[in-house]
């Protein structure tokens, strides 16, 4: 293991095992009460079918998508409530990588077997100027990553359990996707699958 040494894999700065077993396990419980307060939900693509993907959030900010379009939201769409603070662990590693100011979104993506997420950007934030943070946590994702045209080549690579991924200055606007997930091979989620944190400032940061 090698906690704290970032690579740089195909343009992006990569800290594998960011997260230490134990640490992941924190973590997952805290993901736990963030899915009680505010449910996973399927958000519709916009070919009106539901995403394989199953999200909800912590922060200020969730992103939200139906056929009025895509946006970023703050009550959940069948509560109505405000979404839960985000995980302390997951406040940490950002930190690491980002002292200017915290996140105010932290989205969590659930893969189940045979979901996946198809290449897009992430441009519905204030300032591109901040890093997203991506954690990994149970089974292994393909993760594909272009240039910021679609039709620029792309190139893929594993993230495992407790990694931890920064997307900053060229790849921030960079498009990007989940293939496919190993399902059944890390035995941190009961039910296997993947869980994907994105850390994210939504709003412009206040001085
Ligand atoms: C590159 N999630 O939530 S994380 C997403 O693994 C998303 O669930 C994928 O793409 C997942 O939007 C990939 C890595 C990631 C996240 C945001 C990015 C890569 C990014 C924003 C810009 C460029
Ligand atoms: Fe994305």
């Amino acid at each position: 293991m090698h906690y704290g040494n970032p690579e740089v894999i195909h343009g992006v700065t990569v800290m594998r095992d960011a997260l230490s077993p134990v640490e992941q396990i924190h973590l997952l419980a805290d993901l736990r009460e963030v899915a009680k307060t505010a449910p996973p939900f399927s958000p519709m693509t916009g070919w009106g079918k539901p995403m394989s993907v199953q999200i909800t959030a912590a922060g200020r900010f969730c992103w939200f998508s139906d056929r009025k379009g895509y946006r970023y939201i703050t009550a959940h769409p069948e509560t109505g409530q405000p979404f839960p603070a985000i995980p302390a662990l997951a406040l940490k590693i950002w930190r690491t990588f980002e002292t200017r100011v915290d996140p105010d979104c932290c989205l969590i993506n659930h893969y189940r077997e045979g979901a996946r997420m198809g290449l897009h950007q992430d441009r519905d934030e204030a300032d591109f100027g901040f890093p997203v943070v991506s954690l990994s946590l149970g089974d292994p994702g393909l993760f594909r990553i272009g240039g910021t045209e679609r039709k620029a080549p792309t190139r893929s690579f594993w993230l495992h359990s407790g990694d931890a991924m920064v997307l900053e200055s060229e790849t921030r606007l960079a498009f990007h996707g989940i293939d496919r997930i190993k399902f059944g091979e890390s035995a941190l989620l009961a039910g296997g699958g993947r869980l994907n944190l994105t850390l994210r400032r939504v709003a412009p940061a206040t001085t």
